[in-house]
């Protein structure tokens, strides 16, 4: 992936394995600073106070460090556009996850009217003057004011303006039925669950889950929701409501609460009694897809499944009402005949028939992992150096690493040129040899992301790829082309013997870049007849490979790499979003190269391009 703008597109993402505390995410405060904004903006404040703590969102957002270190090092105000007034509200929120101004005002003005004024059209003006002169304290309310033509008797307002805000609240509703990426939506969970961990005691949280759509760590995500076991749950509701990243509660009941964080994400927590975990956790966890499978599988034995257990129809062996619950999943499941089914494949695609026949397939696991083939330095748009990548792959346990920077000519700073890999070649040499002298079983591989250029050329010349052990070919521009065109593109490079990965082939970044119109089908088609590898972007806006393309790919006969594309040590750390797409996509160790030892690796890269030259 390039970082083309990194302050605007990319978003720092939050490390995959958080601190076990809960912390606050950048964009957490980002977006806590942009509802004080608002709500100033609201009630009237100088334009300049509401602007400032807008582009000081902005800052904080995009920053590519993390808060709590700069905070550490008392050097908030460094921030551009952070003074010392925004600096303390900062650290206030880091300190106690709240900003007590910002409770004082969400106490005045409610937070419907924010949202009514993010309705387009709307604005802060109006949505004052609908809330004081009116009353409407809600987006519903401003639709069934505009819907009973309320409006139109306020000054300045008229029937176009009715007609008007209605077509902008069904944009807004659009909008906000937008899934969001898993890689936000993930360790806004994890926040809460660690919050909660953190704040009740273990005798009042027996046991906590994430449940949904992100324990199946689906791609993108609608509403989180976590379950709980707990004798005192008003407690653990009470606790909940105090999240951090709480900014709202939509409902709040004795046994179930929904609440929206900063983000705009919504949250359900569930409270169950110790003997319904078993199904409830398998309930919530979904998919509906297979869910319904699941049920119906129960109604041919004779039993009817709910969130509490299963109850007897009496057309089983059972007399009619008899129940049974279970303390875990696996007893759940092994009563109805079946293999626990790890959640990544509970999307109704035939894991039920397979786990009945004992026959699902020995998922991948992150452990197995034995090195990554794609990922930056500062010879390129990385943050770090080799030396410095390389002890972060170490560190995580791997035994290669290659090193792929970008070719020239992308209009990106840096990227590497024949002339710059020979140089890079003898600090990867230097840098091999002191570990061989140690007796560290470590490798740093030679390797490139070369551009393959709009008419399926490549970056660099066949006798300069020809030296390196990874060649990885991916597309980053002319990417509108259309679809023979880009498909054609493609193929040529795949069809380059030099080429051992297809890098992140679809070319869409979740929630802001749709893919690419390449034809996938025959791309893959052609990645299996020359042997060349296949990448998983573990990138949690790329996921490309997706689950379904993936799965598609290994059908055909492709091997697979998995690989974060780091830029910095921390994006090491996303290698769990890979590891699920390709769970997802019921990949084994077996279809996967970098569980290869370094010489299996290597040797399955090698015989890529001899079958090319067949
Ligand atoms: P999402 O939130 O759209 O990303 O997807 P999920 O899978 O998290 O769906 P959600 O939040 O609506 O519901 C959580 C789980 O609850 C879902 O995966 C399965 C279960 N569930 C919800 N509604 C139904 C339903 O109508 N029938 C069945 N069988 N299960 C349901
Ligand atoms: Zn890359
Ligand atoms: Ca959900
Ligand atoms: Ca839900």
């Amino acid at each position: 992936m390039i970082y083309y703008a990194r302050v605007h597109l990319v978003p720092t993402y939050p490390q995959f394995c958080p601190n076990p505390v809960s912390r606050l995410t950048n964009k957490d405060v980002a977006d806590t600073l942009r509802l004080l904004a608002d709500i100033l903006e609201i009630k009237g404040e100088n334009r300049f106070r509401v602007l400032a703590f807008r582009s000081a969102a902005d800052s904080v957002e995009g920053l590519g460090q993390d808060l709590y270190t700069l905070h550490a090092a008392g050097s908030l105000t460094e921030i551009p556009g952070v003074g010392k007034g925004i600096a303390a509200d900062i650290a206030q929120l880091l300190e106690t996850g709240e900003l007590a101004y910002l409770e004082e005002l969400k106490r005045e003005v409610p937070l419907g009217v924010v949202e009514m004024m993010r309705v387009p059209d709307m604005g802060p003006k109006k949505a004052a003057r609908l809330w004081q002169e009116l009353g409407i304290t809600s987006v519903a309310e401003l639709k069934a004011a505009a819907e009973s033509q309320k409006l139109r008797g306020l000054k300045g307002f008229g029937a176009k303006s009715e007609e008007r805000i209605l077509k902008g609240i069904a944009l807004w509703e659009a909008r906000r039925e937008e899934r969001t990426p898993l890689g936000v939506a993930r360790p806004a969970a994890e926040q809460i669950v660690a919050f909660l961990r953190e704040h009740l005691a273990a005798e009042v949280l027996q046991k906590l889950e994430i449940a949904g759509s992100v324990r199946r760590w689906k791609e993108t995500i609608g509403d989180l929701d976590i379950l709980a076991v707990s004798e005192s749950a008003e407690e653990v509701m009470a606790a909940f409501r105090q999240a951090p990243s709480v900014v709202d509660v939509l409902a709040a009941g004795s046994t179930k609460s929904r609440v929206r964080l900063a983000s705009g994400l919504e949250c359900d927590l569930r409270v169950v009694a110790p003997r319904h975990w078993g199904a409830a956790l398998q309930y919530f966890t979904g998919s509906k897809e297979h869910n319904v499978a699941l049920r119906e599988l129960a109604l041919k034995q004779g039993w009817s499944l709910n969130e509490y257990g299963l109850t007897a129809t009496g057309r089983g062996s059972a007399p009619e009402g008899v129940q049974r619950f279970f303390d875990t999943e696996e007893a759940l499941y092994d009563f109805l005949g079946l293999e626990w089914i790890p959640p990544e494949l509970r999307e109704g695609r035939g894991e039920i028939d397979l786990a009945r026949r004992g026959g699902l397939p020995q998922l991948l696991t992150a452990d197995l992992l034995q090195g990554e083939l794609h990922g930056h330095s500062t010879w390129s748009d990385g943050q770090n150096s080799i030396e410095e990548m390389a002890e972060a792959a170490r560190a995580r346990g791997y035994r290669y690493w290659a090193v792929c920077d970008h070719s020239v000519g992308l209009g990106i700073t840096g990227g590497v040129d024949a002339d710059g890999l020979r140089k890079q070649a003898a600090e990867i040499e230097a840098l091999n040899q002191r570990w061989r002298q140690e007796g560290v079983d470590f490798r740093l591989l030679r390797g490139i992301e070369v551009e393959i250029l709009a008419d399926g050329t490549l970056g660099l010349p066949d006798d300069v790829l020809a030296e390196l052990d990874v060649v990885v070919a991916s597309i980053h521009s002319s990417q509108r082309q259309d679809r023979e065109t880009i498909t054609e593109r493609c193929l040529r490079a795949v069809r380059n013997p030099h080429v051992d990965i297809l890098g992140h082939p679809s070319g869409r970044l979740l929630g802001r870049r749709p893919p690419t119109d390449i034809d996938l089908e025959r791309v893959l088609q052609t990645c299996a007849e020359t042997g060349t590898v296949v990448e998983i972007n573990a990138h949690p806006y790329r996921l490309d490979l997706n689950d379904i393309y993936a799965r598609r790919a290994v059908e055909l006969g492709c091997k697979i790499a998995i690989n974060t594309d780091a830029h910095s040590p921390a994006d090491m750390d996303l290698m769990p979003y890979g590891v699920a797409t390709a769970r997802r996509a019921w990949l084994t160790a077996e279809d996967v190269i970098n569980t290869r030892p370094l010489e299996d690796m290597l040797a399955l890269l090698k015989s890529s391009s001899s079958s090319h030259r067949r």
